[in-house]
């Protein structure tokens, strides 16, 4: 049995949810508050005092990117090929960095303050805009249309899908679906990672879901 440890929200977990759904394991999806996580973290389970971490058969894992790997390896969304795994690698190193960039904005305090901030960074010529015109120009130029060009998707795709669609969800303040406008090649992408049987599954029942709606195919469909 394999348990997920993080928050409720979708932030550095979800991508994790969908590959451990990919990989048919028996897992369970540990959801804790603040309190809980401060508890967890103060028991020095944490290797890294961060969530998310997966407790495994072989002990405890931190980082989600190691995660994904760990659990990509177990599935068809990982390449066996070192160049290929290391492509993977370099895109889910770089999806994190834009991760990061929002990440940036959750120590301010003052509302208005917070909502400029993250205005700045999804207007043109931005760090998060700039961000989406990078992620658009690699599916352009990618000759299989997924993001690392792997011949199917990859655990970078799930993380592209996971990061780049949860950002615009409404939950953060300043950030909404507007970022993808002009972004045609994005909302493709949305389709046919949405459109993956255990993907269109998982959401199935969310179309309400104040979090998950955006991975529904039907999330941006006028
Ligand atoms: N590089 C780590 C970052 C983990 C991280 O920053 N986790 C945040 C939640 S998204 C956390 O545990 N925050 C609790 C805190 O900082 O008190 C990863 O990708 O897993």
């Amino acid at each position: 049995m394999y348990r997920l440890i993080y928050f409720s929200s979708a932030g550095r977990a979800e991508a994790i949810r969908i590959v451990l759904d990919i990989s048919k394991l028996s897992w369970e999806d540990v959801t804790v508050d603040f309190s809980g996580y401060s508890e967890i973290r103060d028991s020095g389970k944490l290797p890294w005092g961060l969530l998310p971490v997966l407790e495994t058969p072989s002990g405890i894992l931190s980082e989600s990117s190691a995660i994904l790997r760990y659990i990509g390896n177990m599935t068809y969304l990982n390449s066996n090929d070192n160049w290929s795994s290391a492509k993977i690698d370099e895109c889910l190193d770089a999806i994190s960095d834009m991760t990061h960039i929002l990440t940036n904005t959750f120590r301010i305090d003052d509302i208005d303050e917070k909502i400029a901030a993250r205005k700045a960074l999804v207007a043109p010529g931005g760090k998060l805009s700039n961000c989406y015109d990078t992620f658009c120009r690699k599916l352009e130029n990618s000759k299989t249309g997924w993001i690392a060009e792997t011949e199917g998707p990859s655990i970078a795709d799930i993380k592209l899908f996971s990061d780049c669609f949860g950002l615009v969800s409404g939950n953060y303040d300043g950030i909404d679906i507007s970022l993808l406008e002009g972004r045609d090649i994005l909302l493709d992408f949305h389709t046919r990672i949405s459109e993956l049987p255990v993907i269109l599954s998982r959401y199935s029942d969310m179309k309400n879901d104040p979090i998950r709606w955006i991975y529904r195919p039907d999330a941006f469909s006028k």
